[in-house]
């Protein structure tokens, strides 16, 4: 037979999941086969209601280990406790000890977010008032308020003392007038929280998405004091916009879907901010790029005597429009007319520039006017010269055949007469393909008829125009890129 410890927890102890109270309700017990209630005293017999050796008191059926007056039900007394109200909801304990080593296994934990305010409660379940002579801290916590000696506890009663307390190895010591229990100690390591971590997985730093219509954006995210859904959790794009917000599921797991139309091309920052109940913050920031295939033009307004893209006025970029068409079948001639299938909505008394590449690579396009309505009669008349294209470029449609005409000036230079003339129906043509990177186009207005403006097309509907007064005034075209997002180049 073994001599050993039985020890009991009350409910609400057991709730919170923390070690025991230590003493009161502990009794010495043989335990082979375990230990109950029932088998507390099997020398004395506790609960029969008679007081007998080794019994402090026995009220039988009233013994409680839940109340404050009654006979505990190992039939010991009712004695002062501490216990330490921390973050982790109540941690409480009871050391009959006042040894300086700490009794791991009466160690609290408290986790702190900075120095925190936490009560430390001394409760007198006794029979009889309590007088507590002294109260001392050893560790990095300290008095919020100073006490004054006794303090008197009435039975049923308790105090509650608020302490400051830091991250370190801390205990609390009371010395009161409790019969056998004078010095109580309790003991706590306060430790500090620490920030949630982050852990992007997908798209990882440096992807570059494809045209998808939906991307999957995942984290995991995860804390070690705090349970996901405690956390706070904020996408954004590189302009700060929110993408998504919320708590992570059981798992950690932030994710949402970006849609295309929410996601800009090229190059970009995106950032997750994740907040845990602490105010812990961490910012998160990866670089994607959203890809886009078509390619980019620059657009420089070309004043007299300018013949250097460097000292021409820089307008803006457009996209050219891609599609399954040939250039001359996207150009929908009929009716004297052209009628984009990909490109933009002829408006009026404008000239519509733009790029177009279908099967047969990249298109220059352009035409005037509307196909019904807008002039009753008008004339433009342009000089094309396009260079370093290896001379590739021809006609391949004009409106009216006739009003352009083509020649060869050098190895890399063509020169384009368009003059066209036209009524309610619209003049313009196809010019193609442009290849490579190193292409210009420049385009000498002699004269705009009653155009007011050149428009120039991005695919995705954006535009900007010359916004020159005096009628269309000369400009040039040169290819400046071609995907959004290039590859990282191997070492
Ligand atoms: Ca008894
Ligand atoms: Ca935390
Ligand atoms: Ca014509
Ligand atoms: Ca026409």
């Amino acid at each position: 037979m073994t001599l050993g410890l039985c020890i009991f927890a009350r409910d609400d102890q057991m709730k919170n999941n923390f070690q025991t109270a230590f003493g009161i309700w502990v009794a010495a017990t043989l335990a082979m086969a375990g230990c109950s209630k029932d088998s507390l005293n099997t020398l004395a017999s506790c609960g029969n209601g008679v007081l007998e050796l080794g019994e402090f008191c026995d009220d039988g059926n009233l013994n409680a280990d839940d109340q404050p007056y009654v006979c505990r039900t190992d039939c010991t007394e009712p004695v002062p406790s501490i216990q330490i109200d921390g973050p982790t909801r109540m941690a409480s304990n009871v050391g009959f000890t006042d040894t300086p080593d700490v009794p791991l296994q009466h160690v609290h934990n408290l986790i702190l977010c900075g120095a925190e305010e936490h009560v430390v409660t001394i409760s007198n379940p006794g029979w009889a008032e309590l007088k507590v002579s002294e109260f001392s801290i050893t560790g990095p916590a300290e008095l919020v308020e100073a006490l004054e000696f006794p303090l008197v506890i009435a039975p049923g009663e308790e105090r509650e003392i608020t302490l400051r307390w830091m991250v370190g190895d801390i205990s609390v010591a009371v010395v009161s007038d409790a019969p056998g229990k004078e010095r109580l100690r309790v003991y706590a390591e306060a430790v500090a929280d620490t920030p949630p971590t982050v852990d992007i997985v997908s798209p990882i730093n440096g992807t570059i998405l494809g045209e998808q219509e939906e991307v999957l954006m995942q984290a995991t995210i995860l804390d070690a004091e705090n349970p996901p859904e405690t956390l706070s959790v904020v996408w954004k794009d590189q302009n700060g916009t929110v993408l998504h917000s919320g708590a992570p599921d059981d798992l950690g797991v932030s994710e949402f879907s970006w849609a295309r139309e929410d996601r800009v091309v090229g190059p970009q920052t995106v950032s997750i901010e994740v907040v845990d109940s602490c105010g812990h913050e961490v910012n998160t920031l990866w670089n994607v790029c959203q890809q886009q295939l078509a390619k980019t033009m620059g657009v420089w307004l070309v004043n007299e005597g300018v013949t250097a893209i460097e000292d021409a006025i820089y307008l803006g970029d457009i996209v050219s429009y891609t599609g399954e068409l040939s250039s001359s079948a996207n150009y929908g001639y009929y009716s004297a007319s052209a009628h984009p299938v990909v490109g933009p909505e002829p408006l009026g008394f404008e000239t519509n520039v733009y790029f177009y590449e279908g099967t047969d690579g990249l298109a220059l396009t352009f035409f005037s006017n509307l196909d019904a309505g807008g002039s009753d009669d008008s004339t433009v008349n342009w000089d094309i010269r396009t260079s370093n294209n290896n001379n590739l470029d021809s006609v391949l449609l004009g409106d009216e055949p006739s009003e352009i005409s083509e020649s060869i000036v050098s190895s890399q230079e063509k020169f384009y007469q368009a003059r066209f003339r036209y009524w309610a129906n619209t003049d313009g043509g196809v010019i193609d393909p442009f290849v490579g990177g190193d292409f210009e186009i420049w385009v000498d207005v002699l004269e705009s008829g009653d155009n007011t403006d050149a428009v120039f097309y991005s695919a995705d509907g954006t535009s900007f125009s010359l916004s020159n007064d005096a009628g269309i005034a000369s400009f040039a075209i040169a290819f400046k890129s071609d995907a959004a997002c290039t590859e990282p180049s191997n070492p």
